[in-house]
């Protein structure tokens, strides 16, 4: 039985090896490759922080396994050794989790500053937001502004308005305005590995570059309220032309006055 618990300790080391190894062809970590440019980045720095938690994991499960395999197979009359602990070793496992830390948070800055920092915004996103979002309990409203104009960020009169469906082109960087109505939200598309909070008060560029035309998931992935598990959306990346002819479509159906065109020539029919 004594030599059981050593078994065991070993066993789930090798349970976490083989799940690192099987997971990533399986989609177990995540929804499916990832389908932005920044989502790639993301993606790199998870496994590094994988790989690091994993050699961890198995070496000190495996230390583990050994102490009480060597426990287990001592003769009964063998005395107990007691410690009162090692400087050095506690010096050790200070310093060493420490680097790992400083390591990871300063490969991490160059991926978030590509996030998160404006001025490292691509050329292309940072010309102008294509639309706003804007979160509310519990649907996501998009304002694009008037074909051929810049987005204000106040309403201007000739906007178009659109809730849960966001068009943006594909392999174009493409930035968009996040705020709120109400309460915080959090902007988040699997798929992309995009996320990011909707703060009450605060106007929050966000770009990203879908690699692929197609449809993608919008989630919200803050608790908002009792709806919360319903609000979401879709992303539509279609070619640039699609994009603008689905806003000149956009504009048409927002400003049809419901009245039908008179079919030529009826006017002077019925007279
Ligand atoms: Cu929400």
């Amino acid at each position: 039985m004594k030599k059981f618990w050593a078994l065991f300790f070993w066993f789930w080391p090798i349970v976490a090896l083989w799940v690192c190894f099987a997971a990533p062809g399986r989609n177990w970590w995540f929804p499916s490759p990832p389908k932005s440019t920044l989502g790639h980045q993301i993606d790199g720095l998870f496994y590094l922080i994988l790989i690091i938690v994993a050699l961890t994991f198995v070496g000190t499960e495996a230390a583990l396994g050994y102490v009480m395999w060597r426990g287990a197979t001592k003769d009964a009359s063998s005395k107990a050794w007691f410690s009162h602990g090692s400087h050095k070793l506690e010096i050790i496992w200070t310093i060493v989790p420490a680097f790992v830390l400083v390591f990871i948070s300063l490969t991490q800055l160059d991926v978030l500053a590509d996030i998160r920092v404006l001025s490292k915004f691509p050329d292309e996103a940072k010309k102008g937001a294509l639309a706003e979002v804007t979160a509310r309990q519990f649907e996501w409203r998009i304002r694009y502004p008037k074909p051929g104009t810049m987005l204000m960020t106040d309403p201007q009169p000739g906007d178009l308005y659109f809730v849960n469906e966001l068009h943006v082109p594909a392999a174009v960087p493409t930035m968009v305005n996040l705020r709120t109505q109400d309460v915080q939200h959090a902007f988040f598309a699997p798929k992309l590995r995009v996320k990011q909070d909707a703060v009450p008060g605060l106007v929050i560029p966000l770009w990203f570059e879908i690699e692929e035309a197609g449809e993608y998931e919008l989630l919200c992935a803050e608790l908002c309220g009792w709806g919360h598990y319903k609000m979401k959306a879709r992303i539509v990346a279609d070619s640039p032309k699609g994009v603008s002819d689905y806003l000149t479509r956009l504009e048409a159906e927002q400003n049809e006055d419901g009245v039908a065109e008179a079919p030529a020539g009826e006017e002077s029919a019925e007279e």
